[in-house]
Formats: structure tokens, C-alpha cells, sequence
């Protein structure tokens, strides 16, 4: 952690760049409050994955700094291939991007070409390419809704929690890829049982990517910006939330007097490798913003072929939610 001095230095200096560069900064809720304050400070965004390309694409800064993971860069990039697109630190993956390599996917879309591909967010461009729909977590629902009610299946990719969620709210017929999320793949339901048992004042907050048996006992299941919402428009005191623990910062901001607690994990055990804080959005910080505003190398290319099938998946789930 930086000392407070040279974090004021890294911000003001941040700022400069920003300005002198025509730059903005989009930053996603799981980044750490210093990015996420800069964001807002330097007029930029803070948001969920779905309303960051939409931000990226409307805000007429000819360089975008995406403070995040790999796949919402990559996204801006899909979506404005005339943007420089600038990360903290390329580094920055997904465990559900990792678990979900293009050949592998592609094979598998082969297999079942009746079925209509849906893909979330969290995948690399070229999966994306290879997809009919993308969609996020605010909008999977509606979506997987919406090709039930036209008669179509959906092959879902790659977050089999997400897609287990969506499959029981929907009756859709859904064929599930074998991924998961490595950080609400730690929420504990037996763990969370424990914790309401000792407070039943408070409400539970889930994303989707938790497991079932943590989701089945939330009084709100959503994506980041609903569960921000949540906190400030329900009437409880307490909340415990299963998602990552970068979206406190916001919380706290738009409802100081909340009680937030973080939903229980596998806690001290040895199979607990990213107790409620994605490592990958961890790697957002200061120094490295700074540094790649200075010398510009970690930027996102993608090839103009895949570029262009990834954009048309992309562009229908802006075009559906707009
Ligand atoms: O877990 C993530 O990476 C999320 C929630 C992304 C998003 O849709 O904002
Ligand atoms: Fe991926 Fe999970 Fe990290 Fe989100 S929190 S970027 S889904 S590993």
C-alpha cells in the first residue's frame, strides 16, 4: 500500500495525463477505491461491465484507460477500434476468460449448431466472435427470456452458476459450459446459513456467479449495479454481500450508514485463493496507471476479422438493452 503523500502525487499526476492526453478513465466496481475515486474525480466512470462500454462508447475521449479485466478492454475495443485502448497492466485476466479457450469453445458450438450461442461478458474477443449474443449479468435474463419465448435453445458459455440461475428463472433449455468464477466460486452456503442464523435483520445480497446454495438463500441475486441499488433502497440496517469486496467502496457511497459484511467464504482454508477480491483486479493500481498513461504499452489490439463478428454479438445486447 502506498503512503498518502505519494498516492496524492500519483493522483495529481494522473490527472495531467488524462487531461493533456484527451483521455478517460472507466473503471470497474471491483478496482480499489483509489482507482475507483479517480475515476469519478477526473470525470470518468465507475461501473458494471455493461455500462462501462456503453460510457466508453458514447464519451468522445480519443484515449480510454480501463481500469479492469482483459475482456472489458478488449470490449471498448470492439466497440471503438478508432480509441486508443490503454489497461493498467494487460496481465489483468478472468478465471471464466481462462476456462474458456476459443478452439475448445468453437468445437463445442459445432457440436450443437441448433442451438443458439450466448456468451457472457467475461470471454475473449475472439469466443465473443464466435458467439450470436453477448450478454452481462444486468441483462442475461431478459435475453435468455426473450430467445425462450422465440422458440430457440441456448448454448451458455462459460459460467455454469450464472447459466444455473438463469436456466431455473427462465425454464429455458440451456446447455452449460464448465466454468466458474474463482472468486464467488468461495462463497460457503453452509458458512452463510451460519451467519443469518446469528443476524436475520440483515438482508443477503448475491451475484449470480455465487454457487446455488448461496443464491437460493439471497433476498436480492443480481449484478453489481443491482445490488448497489439494493443497499441504498432497502430499508434493512445490515447486508451481507456475496460479491467481490471492491463494490463496498460504492455502497458506502450511496449509503454511508449501512452496515456491509462479507458473506463467509472457505475463510482461512488452504483452497481459499481469492477470498471475496479478484487477484486480477487487484492488479489495477496507481503506479502502473500512471506508468502505462507515460509509456502507452499495455494497449489492447484485436484483429480486424475478429473484431468485426465479435462486434455484432456485442452491438445486439447494446442495441436490446438501449
Ligand atoms: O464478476 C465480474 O467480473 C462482473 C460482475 C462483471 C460485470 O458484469 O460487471
Ligand atoms: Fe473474472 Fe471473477 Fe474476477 Fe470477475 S471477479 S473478473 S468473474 S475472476
Amino acid at each position: 500500500t502506498l503512503d498518502e503523500a505519494r498516492a496524492n502525487e500519483l493522483r495529481e499526476r494522473i490527472q495531467e495525463e488524462l487531461k493533456a492526453q484527451n483521455a478517460a478513465l472507466v473503471a470497474h466496481y471491483y478496482t480499489d477505491p483509489d482507482i475507483q475515486s479517480l475515476a469519478e474525480e477526473t470525470g470518468g466512470c465507475v461501473a458494471d461491465s455493461l455500462e462501462m462500454a456503453r460510457f466508453g462508447s458514447e464519451h468522445p475521449a480519443s484515449t480510454l484507460v480501463v481500469a479492469g479485466v482483459r475482456f472489458m478492454g478488449e470490449t471498448a475495443k470492439i466497440l471503438n477500434p478508432e480509441k486508443r485502448i490503454l489497461m493498467p497492466t494487460l496481465e489483468a485476466t478472468c478465471s471464466l476468460d481462462i476456462g474458456c479457450p476459443a478452439d475448445e469453445f468453437a468445437a463445442f458450438c459445432d457440436q450443437h449448431p441448433d442451438r443458439t450461442v450466448v456468451v457472457y461478458a467475461n470471454t475473449s474477443a475472439a469466443v465473443k466472435a464466435r458467439s450470436d449474443w453477448v450478454v452481462t449479468s444486468s441483462c442475461a435474463e431478459d435475453i435468455v427470456d426473450y430467445l425462450d419465448s422465440r422458440g430457440e435453445k441456448v448454448l451458455w458459455a462459460p459460467d455454469k452458476h450464472l447459466g444455473e440461475y438463469i436456466r431455473r428463472s427462465t425454464q429455458a433449455d440451456m446447455l452449460l459450459w464448465d466454468g466458474s468464477c474463482i472468486v464467488h466460486e468461495e462463497f460457503k452456503g453452509q458458512g452463510l446459513a451460519d451467519l443469518k442464523a446469528t443476524m436475520p435483520q440483515a438482508a443477503v445480497l448475491a451475484h449470480p456467479e455465487s454457487p446455488m446454495a448461496v443464491v437460493e438463500q439471497a433476498d436480492v441475486v443480481g449484478s453489481t449495479t443491482k445490488l448497489i441499488d439494493a443497499v441504498r433502497t432497502m430499508p434493512n440496517e445490515d447486508f451481507i454481500v456475496a460479491t467481490d469486496r471492491g463494490i463496498f467502496y460504492k455502497m458506502h457511497e450511496v449509503a454511508p450508514d449501512k452496515n456491509l459484511i462479507e458473506a463467509p467464504t472457505a475463510g482461512e482454508s488452504a483452497t481459499c485463493r481469492s477470498c471475496a477480491h479478484c487477484p486480477w483486479m487487484a492488479m489495477n493500481g496507481l503506479e502502473n496507471l500512471l506508468a502505462v498513461l507515460q509509456n502507452g504499452d499495455q494497449e489492447i489490439h484485436v484483429d480486424a476479422e475478429t473484431r468485426e463478428k465479435a462486434l455484432i454479438p456485442v452491438q445486439r445486447m447494446l442495441d436490446f438493452t438501449a
